[in-house]
This record gives C-alpha cells, structure tokens and sequence, in this order.
C-alpha cells in the first residue's frame, strides 16, 4: 500500500530503479512515501504556524502558482502581511515539480501544475461544515468546481509539523474494488445539466461524464457509514520531515489527524500514464460501458 524511496534531496537524480519503481508503484495504487525528504521552512516563515494566520471556515489556504493569488487567509489579517508564505508555497510548487520531473521523468511533458496548498488546522476534532467536505471519511479525490475531462489527480504533501505530530491517513481498497461496489447506483446526469452547471458558474469548465461520476462516486463513498467501518482499510501515517505522493483520484484515503502540511496538485492526461488501462477512467469506461470524456 505504501512504498518507501531512501532520497533526501529535491534536486537529485534519483536512481534508476528508483524512478522505475516510481511510476510503477503510483499507477497501481499505492503511496509514495519518502520519510527522508523534508521541506525545510525558514524563520521568517514559521509565523504562518500559528492559528492567527488560518481562517476557521477553510482548512487551507490556497496558492496559485500561475498567478500567485492566496484565497482562504486569515480572519483580521492583511493580505500584505503574507508576502513570506506565497513565496514559501511558491519555492514548495517549484520544488514539487522540479522532484517530479526527475523522480517521473516520463510524466514530465505533459504534468500540469495546479494549486499549492497549506494546511495549518489540526484535523482531528475539526467539524466538516458537510459530509461531503469532510475528508476524515475515505473518499477518492474529484472536485465540484472544477472538472478535469479525464485527467489524472497527482498530489504530492509533506509533512511540516514543529511539534512532532504524524499525520495519519486512513487508506481503502484498491479503486476497482470501490467503482464495482458503487457503480451500479451511478446515473448519469440529467441532459443539458453540464451546460446549465457551467453557465451558473458552480464549474469552472463544462463537466464531463468522468467528472460526473467521480463526483457521485467521492459523495456516495463519504456518506456511506457502513462502508466508512467495513471496507477493507488500512491506517498509515506519515512522519513529521517526511514527504509522500499519490494518485488521490485512483487511491481511496482520509486524513484523520495531523497538523501543519503543504500540498502541491498535479494533472496528469491519462495518455501520459505507462498503464492507462489502470486509471480511474478505463475501469469506470469498462464497468459502465459509457465513453466518459
Ligand atoms: O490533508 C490531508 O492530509 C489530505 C486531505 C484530503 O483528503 C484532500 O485534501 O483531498
Ligand atoms: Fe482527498
């Protein structure tokens, strides 16, 4: 479930076999953990620890790299005040990326980086404002607002915590498992409903039938109880100074506690992938007979 790389470098070519297995062990399912990579903050930075800088209605604050907007700050506090952090989120999307080119070199032309993410809430005890938002209940990744027409969801965290907390993760079954036990209860959309999604702005992009039935899929996942309890799971944690990388839409996971991480999103066409055929959509294409992009 979980596979362990020794690096402790952002920007050194990794071996071989390392990069082999790399590519291997994402596109069948399993996390990438490297217990020795850590993102170093620096002083002027570790203010953004405390909870003055953290806004108690999101659970992060969001950087866009492209643009270098932050969204989600912190109550009574000044936009200019975070200068320090977008640039820390900065150097983390630089870093993520420049270890993917490396570490998953075949992956590297067509990687599109999405947003940063810093995660300064500790996650056990928060009240979800929804089930649907509450990511202590296993789910595979998708996103309400914003379609990925077929594209693979790779995210990569590192753990940042001062004080020594692990972060602990829930991990579930491997995705064909969750597609055969849910995707008979799966309708497709309403026609025209894309269209009318996106005129209402609630989308960014027009949906596809992939997005529609990823969406259902995380939403049935997490309001499910009784397969929150008894689905085969397995709790894992990653240690504080570790880093660790996933495909969050193939990999059912929930963060049970923990504080203090960053986050980089990566996209990923499934053409790019050495095994298509494992991705969410080839297998939710072959269980439901649908074309979904
Ligand atoms: O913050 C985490 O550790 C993961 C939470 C999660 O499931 C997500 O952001 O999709
Ligand atoms: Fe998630």
């Amino acid at each position: 479930m979980v596979i362990t790389l020794a690096l402790r470098s952002w920007d050194a070519q990794p071996p071989q076999v390392d990069r082999e297995g790399a590519v291997t062990a994402l596109e069948t399912g399993h996390v990438l953990y490297l217990p020795h990579l850590a993102f170093a903050m620096r002083d002027e930075e570790r203010i953004f620890l405390s909870a003055r800088y953290s806004n108690p209605g999101s659970k992060n604050i969001s950087f866009n790299p492209m643009t270098d907007e932050l969204r989600g700050l912190g109550r009574g506090t000044r936009k200019e005040e975070y200068a320090p952090l977008a640039a820390m989120m900065a150097r983390y999307a630089r870093g993520a990326r420049r270890l993917l080119d490396i570490l998953l070199p075949r992956y590297q032309p067509f990687l599109e980086t999405g947003r940063t993410s810093f995660r300064p809430a500790e996650i056990a005890g928060r009240i979800a404002s929804s089930c649907r938002k509450d990511d202590t209940r296993l789910h595979v990744d998708a996103f309400p607002a914003s379609p990925v027409l077929g594209k693979r969801i790779l995210r990569i965290f590192s753990n940042v915590s001062p004080d020594g907390k692990k972060r602990e993760w829930r991990i579930g079954e491997p995705f064909e498992a969750v597609a055969r036990h849910f995707v008979g209860r799966i309708r497709p959309p309403l026609p025209g409903s894309a269209t009318l999604l996106r005129l209402l702005r609630v989308t960014r992009d027009r949906r596809a039938l992939y997005d529609h039935f990823m969406l259902d899929l995380h939403n049935r996942m997490k309001v499910d109880g009784a397969y929150q309890d008894d689905s085969p799971q397995t709790n894992v944690h990653f240690a504080p100074g570790s880093t660790w990388m996933v495909f969050t839409d193939q990999v059912p996971h929930a963060a049970m506690a923990g504080q203090h991480a960053l986050e980089q999103t990566f996209y990923l066409p499934v053409s790019a992938l050495a095994t298509p055929e494992q991705s969410p959509l080839r297998i939710l294409e072959r269980l439901t007979g649908y074309r979904l992009v």
